[in-house]
This record gives structure tokens, sequence and C-alpha cells, in this order.
């Protein structure tokens, strides 16, 4: 087998990635380890920001988006006794899109099968050469695919990352994880609550205008089944404020309810000879900003200009830059995530909870400090 780009992974990356090769006139071959079932049923993120949105519509992407999917202005910042709505769109003219990662999953490959695009799924034993990669494909047949460039876009338990030698790792920890449910209930609000309280963090979101996902903080390694469907739905009530200011939570059946562990990850180069990383591969972000998918997208629209030039023009100048053009914008969302994270979840320390009440209070009611939020959760232009 021969192409152009092997792409490993068929996340949004990967998928984006072979999406926008395709249109340059680059031909890839995606592979991925899981089966096409699993790889559309996971639940993940569900906030898209403005250049994201702004990318997906240039390339065909949008029209799904546009119809299922919802535009938010801003975000609610509460704290008991006080919520604060932020308007992203008066503060930066730019907006964000509530339209599920699982959404955005099913587009592309809508798309790539309908241009014929070589996916392999339920490969294994994935083995990275400088211009190659083996696999074992889903009938057992051990395949060999040549290559000009390899795009790591496996996420953050795939090979890719551990093909680059000697990385710099850079890493941070949370000591709480997020209690993550999906409920067959509509909205209690028009656009996510970020709510602080002694009790910690709580997160209002939605997947659409039937379907409600929330979040609690809670102790890193709590056993989501230490969670009783009602206990959840009281605590959520408690941190979110049902009752105040004649404002309810609408409980309904819970369908999914996960644990999710907190962490910032970094990983540099993004790039090694012919290998280059895209996606959760090279970093992870705590959720509290909703910039994972984001900052995924964000890679593979800088990555897809850099191999089109490098492959159809010889032009090897932006493939050689890619790697600190990325890193720009992947640090500056490691900061907004770890800012949002650390602000808003309780840590027991009642002077941190001081401060973190005194910040909220400032970002919620400043120009400035607001502006600063907005421009962040709304989103930096792809090549910031
Ligand atoms: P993915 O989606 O993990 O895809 C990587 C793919 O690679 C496959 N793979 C392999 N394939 C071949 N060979 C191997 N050896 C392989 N090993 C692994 C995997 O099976 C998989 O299919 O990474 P990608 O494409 O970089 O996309 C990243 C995003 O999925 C991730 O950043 C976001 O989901 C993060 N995230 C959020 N991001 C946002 O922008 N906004 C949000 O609101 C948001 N909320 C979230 C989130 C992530 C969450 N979870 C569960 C981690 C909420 C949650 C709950
Ligand atoms: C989600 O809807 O899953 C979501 C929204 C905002 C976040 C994190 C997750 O900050």
């Amino acid at each position: 087998m021969r192409t152009q780009v092997a792409i490993i992974g068929a996340g949004p990356a990967g998928l984006l990635l072979s999406h926008l090769l395709a249109r340059g006139g680059v031909s890839s071959v995606v592979l991925e380890t899981r089966s096409e079932e699993y790889v559309g049923a996971r639940i993940r993120a569900g906030i898209l920001e403005h250049s994201s949105v702004e990318l997906l519509t240039s390339v065909g992407l949008g029209s799904r988006l546009r119809s299922l999917g919802e535009q938010h202005r801003g975000i609610y910042l509460q704290w008991p006794g006080s919520r604060h709505h932020v308007d992203f769109m008066s503060l930066t003219g730019r907006s964000v899109w509530v339209y599920g990662q699982t959404e955005v999953q099913k587009d592309l490959v809508a798309a790539r099968s309908a241009d014929g695009q070589e996916i392999h799924y339920s490969v294994s034993g994935v083995v990275i050469g400088d211009d190659f990669v083996k696999f074992t494909d889903s009938s057992g047949s051990v395949r060999q695919l040549d290559c000009d460039v390899i795009a790591g876009c496996d996420g953050s338990f795939g090979p890719s990352r551990h093909a680059i030698p000697s990385p710099q790792v850079y890493e941070k920890v949370y000591p709480y994880s997020w209690l993550g449910i999906l409920a067959d209930v509509a909205p209690s609000t028009d656009e996510l609550i970020y709510a602080w309280h002694p009790n910690g963090f709580a997160l209002h979101s939605m997947r659409s205008a039937t379907v409600s996902r929330l979040y609690l903080q809670v102790p890193a390694g709590t056993d989501p089944s230490s969670w009783s469907d009602d206990r959840i739905w009281d605590e959520l009530a408690a941190r979110l404020g049902h009752g105040q200011n004649g404002w309810k939570l609408t409980p309904g059946p819970i369908t999914d309810k996960s644990v999710l562990p907190m962490r910032s990850h970094v990983q540099t180069p993004m790039r090694h000879r012919n290998l280059f990383l895209a996606g959760d591969a090279a970093h992870i972000v705590p959720p509290t900003g909703a910039k994972g998918l984001n900052l995924a997208i964000a890679d593979v629209a800088l990555l897809s200009r850099a191999l089109i030039a490098r492959i159809v023009s010889g032009d090897t100048t932006l493939a050689d830059s890619y790697s600190d053009d990325a890193l720009r914008r992947v640090w500056r969302c490691t900061h907004f995530s770890w800012w949002m994270t650390t602000m808003m979840h309780a840590s027991g320390d009642p002077f941190d909870a001081q401060l973190q009440l005194s910040q909220l209070r400032w970002v919620a009611t400043s120009e400035a400090g607001a502006t600063g939020l907005a421009e962040n959760y709304a989103g930096l232009p792809i090549g910031f």
C-alpha cells in the first residue's frame, strides 16, 4: 500500500486532516484501532468555538452544524447568590456553538465516505517507521503502508507520541475529577452555567433541546456507581442554585454516568522528521475551558496547510515551523484551561476560596476581566 500521508487515528483530528488534505490534492489513508461504531458513539466535547465553526463551514462541514447546533452568545458565571452573564458577542463579536463531538464525528465520517476515503478500522499492532506504518488489519493480515509523512492523530493513549525521541513533557494532574451525566431532559438554562460552590464546581451544559449534560466536581478516583441518581440531582441543585431568584433545575432520567480525570499535558516538539503530532496526541487540557476539540481542529488546520505546501509545492517552510506555530496556541489554551479550572474548583483551602471569589467578581463585573475570558473562550484566530 502507498499513500502520501498515513494518518493514525480516526478521531476528529485524523478525519478532519484527511478531509483538508483531500481538498488540497494530497492523498491519505486513515488507520484506527477501534471499530467505526465505537468511535461514533463516544460521548465527549460539546462546544465549538468561533474559528472552529468558521473552518468547518468553509470546507463544507457546516450544514448540519448550523441546523442542529445552537449558537450561544456567552456563558453564565455564578457563585452562591450571584449569577452573571458574560456576553462574548458584545465583548468580542464572536460566539460559540453547542454541537456535540459525536455530531462532528458523524459529519466527518459522512464527508470522508462520500469522497471514497480509505479508512481501516479495528487495526492493531501499529508500528511507526520513518516512511511507513506497519499494522495488522481487521482480518488479521499484517500490512505495510508506505508514505511520505505520518500524522499522529491517535490521542493520548496512542503510539505516535512515544515515537518522538527525547521529548520534553510538561504535566499537571489535578486532585479532582468530573462526574458527568447525560440526561433525557430539556436544559434548565438557555446558555451554559459555570458554578463555583464551596462543595465543589458544577457545570450545566447541554446537547440539544431535549438532552442535558451536567458535571459535578468529585474527588479524583471517585467510582461513578457510588453516586445514586438522586444524590447527583440533589447535589447539582445545591451547587447550581435551585430556588435562587426563582431559577429551577429540572431533573430527568440519567442515560450515562462517567468520571473524567483532569490533567494538563503538553509534549514538545510536535514533530520529528516525517512524523507530525496533532490533537490529544500532543496535548491534553482539563475540560473546564472547552478547548480540547477546538485545539485539535486548530492543529490540523495548520498541519494541513504545511503538508500541502511540502507535498504539492516542495515548500517546507510551514512544515519546519509547524511545531512552534501550533505550540503558541496550545500554550494559550493550556493556560486558559488551567486558569478556568483553578478559578472554579474547590481546593478545600479557605484562602484559595476567597481569592477565587475575588477573581470571579472581577471577571464577571469588569469589562476588562470579562473580555479576557470571552476572547479566550470564544477562541482566538486559528493562526494565533
Ligand atoms: P481522539 O478523539 O482521542 O481520537 C484519537 C483516535 O486515535 C485512536 N487510536 C489509534 N488509532 C490507530 N492506532 C492506534 N494505536 C491508536 N491508538 C488510539 C483512538 O481510538 C481515537 O479514535 O483525539 P483527537 O482526534 O485529537 O481529538 C481530541 C478530542 O477528542 C478531545 O480533545 C476532546 O474530546 C476534549 N473535550 C472537549 N473539547 C472541547 O473542545 N470542548 C469540550 O466541551 C470538551 N469536552 C472533552 C470534553 C473530552 C472529554 N473526555 C471524555 C475526554 C468533555 C469530555 C467528557
Ligand atoms: C460539554 O458540554 O461536554 C462541556 C461543555 C463545556 C465545558 C466542558 C464540557 O467546559
